[in-house]
């Protein structure tokens, strides 16, 4: 008997607990229904799967086959000199930063690699070799053209005229693309951060020259034998994340603005119960707009729509996952289906007619999903395909760009009439506000004509607005869904801190209903309510996908640069968080945040732990060296508190701390002061 239940024990998988895997109730009501169908997702394997505590650490070497070398952090902690090497010597110093600026480089290369792929297509458009995509977005062109230095007005007989606005095209799309190899100088956009920053860069010899080589000079550096100093090695990861952030990412973020459209503030909706039962469901999931922008034009075609009808939908319903959602919902509101961790979940609501992948944050496992359903999963990219025999790989060209998006949207239309007996659309979700950028806060501050940050430094002076935190970042199986991302936000907001959000944070927020100008009264503290309701705008701001975390880094420029708030980006009150992340992407984009000045904290774990010199140098040396710097906090609350303490900190520096403190009085002494 005892035989019996310690086999049946051993052969029972380990479920997660829906309510504990995940703080959103459509997310719980999925999971119970996945492990009813006996479905496994991403969190019951999480629970059956322990992470490498050595992995975790940071302080596994696996690049050389002497190895892995493993150095955990003795339990007690290191008394004395640690002694800890590899069988090269390599210290745990070493090894950790070495692991740490690989996963700069992966999340660089991942950013960027996207940014040239949307390179490529804006020069084909502006070479008018695809009748796709054409430039939408001419006067976002001319800024961008200024800033890569080329010409927009021609001087004709003495006179300045504008220039042909195709010859600039061409010539931006050129230059930009130039970007990414070009054999000597420097990032053109590194001179759009502050001139202080610039400075500091320079003098820390940290400007990157081009984007792919400094990736490149990473995986030389961290080759066996090579560099052997952490402080060194990050100084390379340093030079790689700004290459991505203000190099990669910010040129990915233009470009298709140009091509897209630059986003404002339009209104939608999220969480899973955006999809619709009665309708064709396609699921756009990735990260390049590049195919999903065509996805939508096709799906919005009267004759696709038409034949979705005939089919029995009454209707075709896109939606979208990860970061390819924040691209279709800022230009077109197309709803958020879900975040990174709801993306098995979209397929096992046995709606879900095809889902489109492109790059990035896919995993493989929808294959196995897809298998239990009648789901059509397609591959689109040339470098991401999945090994199961399910899924159709349609490879996506720029030059039959609408050839292929019809193909995926009839597919989907066709696959309609297939779909089990069992659908079940959780009935959960919010209405949101999003699409704001660089450009769209100016307006809503200050209107046409007098575009501004001057009233937000203004509210931020007079203590109406306590500070600004950028909270980003993904979801991570290995701590509950949302939860992290919900609380920072909510702690933040109570204590006047305006948020500006990007990837899967700005999914959370959504689907918690933070992306109304509403919910300012509900969850703000009273002068963040206030700014709210005059200007109308909700206390979080959309501002995109995770390569439009550039917007932040502009948007931080602009403040600085409406004066008041000190002369560089590390000087006024601005913190950044990733509490739920888990992707490389997630690493560089810190590496780059806190090098532009910001102090920033992340959730969950940080991988240089078992390396406590190293981990000491970005969470302490860095603030001396770059006036920002990394912290760990898993705890929410704690998490956010640190966030407003480095906000205090900074109004107290600039000398607006008591401004503050009038704006924080309660009713009564305000009367008792008017009396
Ligand atoms: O780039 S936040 S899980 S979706 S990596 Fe991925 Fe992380 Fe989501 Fe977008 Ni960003």
């Amino acid at each position: 008997m005892a035989e019996e239940k310690k086999e049946k024990a051993a052969k029972e998988p380990k479920l997660a607990d829906p309510v504990g895997a995940s703080i959103d109730v459509a997310t719980q009501e999925m999971i119970a229904h996945a492990q009813k169908l006996g479905i496994e997702t991403v969190c019951d394997r999480a629970v059956s799967m322990k992470p490498c505590n050595i992995g975790v650490q940071g302080t596994c070497c696996k690049n050389c086959s002497m190895g892995p070398c493993r150095l955990p952090l003795p339990k007690s902690g290191i008394e004395g000199e640690d002694e800890r090497k590899g069988l090269c010597g390599a210290t745990a110093n070493t090894i950790a930063a070495r692991n740490f600026i690989r996963m700069i480089a992966a999340g660089a290369a991942a950013h960027s690699d996207h940014g040239r792929c949307v390179a490529e297509v804006f020069l084909s458009a502006a070479r008018k070799e695809t009748d796709a995509y054409k430039i939408k977005d001419t006067v976002k062109l001319l800024a961008v053209a200024k800033h890569l230095g080329v010409a927009t007005t021609v001087e004709v007989d003495g006179e300045e005229l504008d220039r042909d606005i195709d010859e600039i095209a061409v010539e931006t799309a050129e230059t930009a693309l130039n970007e990414w190899g070009k054999p000597e100088g420097e990032l053109l956009y590194l001179k759009r951060a502050p001139e202080a920053r610039y400075e500091i860069w320079k003098k820390q010899g940290v400007l990157p020259r081009n984007i792919d080589r400094e990736i490149v000079e990473i995986m030389h550096r961290t080759n066996m034998g090579v560099d052997q100093d952490y402080k060194n090695l990050i100084k390379q990861g340093t030079r790689a994340a700004l290459a991505d952030g203000w190099g990669g990412s910010m040129l990915a973020t233009d470009l298709q603005d140009i091509l897209f459209g630059t986003p404002y503030p339009l209104a939608s909706e999220a969480n899973l119960g955006v999809m619709k039962e009665d309708h064709v469901n396609i699921v756009i999931h990735g990260h390049e707009p590049i195919l999903s922008e065509m996805i939508v034009v096709a799906a919005q075609k009267q004759e696709m729509i038409d034949y979705a009808k005939k089919k029995g939908a009454k209707g075709i319903q896109l939606s979208g996952i990860c970061c390819t959602a924040n691209e279709i919902l800022q230009r077109h509101g197309v709803p958020l289906c879900g975040t990174f961790l709801q993306q098995e979940l979209a397929i096992i609501t046995g709606a879900c007619d095809a889902m489109v992948v492109d790059i990035q944050c896919i995993m493989q496992n929808l294959a196995n999903v897809a298998k239990c359903f009648h789901t059509k999963l397609i591959t689109t990219h040339p470098i991401a395909k999945m090994e199961q025999d399910n899924v159709i790989h349609i490879e996506f060209d720029e030059h039959h760009a609408i050839e292929d998006a019809e193909k995926i949207v009839r597919m989907a239309i066709d696959n309609f009439g297939n779909r089990g007996a069992e659908v079940m659309i959780p009935q959960h979700k919010a209405p949101i506000v999003a699409g704001f950028g660089v450009e769209s806060i100016k307006y809503h501050l200050g209107g046409t004509f007098r575009g501004s940050y001057y009233t937000l430094n203004d509210n931020i002076i007079n203590g109406r607005i306590r500070g600004v935190a950028g909270v980003v970042g993904c979801n991570n199986a290995r701590t509950r869904h949302n939860e992290g991302h919900l609380i920072v936000v909510k702690e933040l907001i109570k204590n006047d801190v305006l948020v500006l959000t990007t990837g899967c944070n700005g999914i959370a927020c959504a689907m918690e209903g933070l992306l109304t100008p509403e919910s300012a009264a509900v969850y703000c503290g009273p002068g963040l309510a206030e700014v709210c309701e005059t200007v109308g705008i909700p206390p979080v701001l959309h501002m995109g996908s995770c390569v439009d975390n550039s917007r932040i880094l502009l948007a931080a420029t602009e403040v600085v640069k409406a004066g008041g708030l000190g002369n560089d980006i590390c000087d006024w009150p601005v913190a950044g968080s990733a509490p739920e992340w888990m992707s490389e992407k997630a690493i560089s984009i810190g590496q780059y945040v806190v090098a532009s000045g910001i102090y920033t904290v992340f959730g969950v774990t940080l991988p240089t732990s078992g390396a406590p010199v190293f981990h000491d140098y970005l969470c302490k040396e860095f603030e001396k060296i770059y006036g920002g710097m990394w912290d760990i906090e898993p705890d929410p609350i704690k998490h956010a508190q640190k966030m407003i303490a480095h906000i205090d900190k900074k109004r107290k520096e600039l000398g607006i701390d008591k401004a503050r403190e009038r704006v924080l009085m309660d009713m009564a002494s305000r009367q008792a002061l008017d009396a």
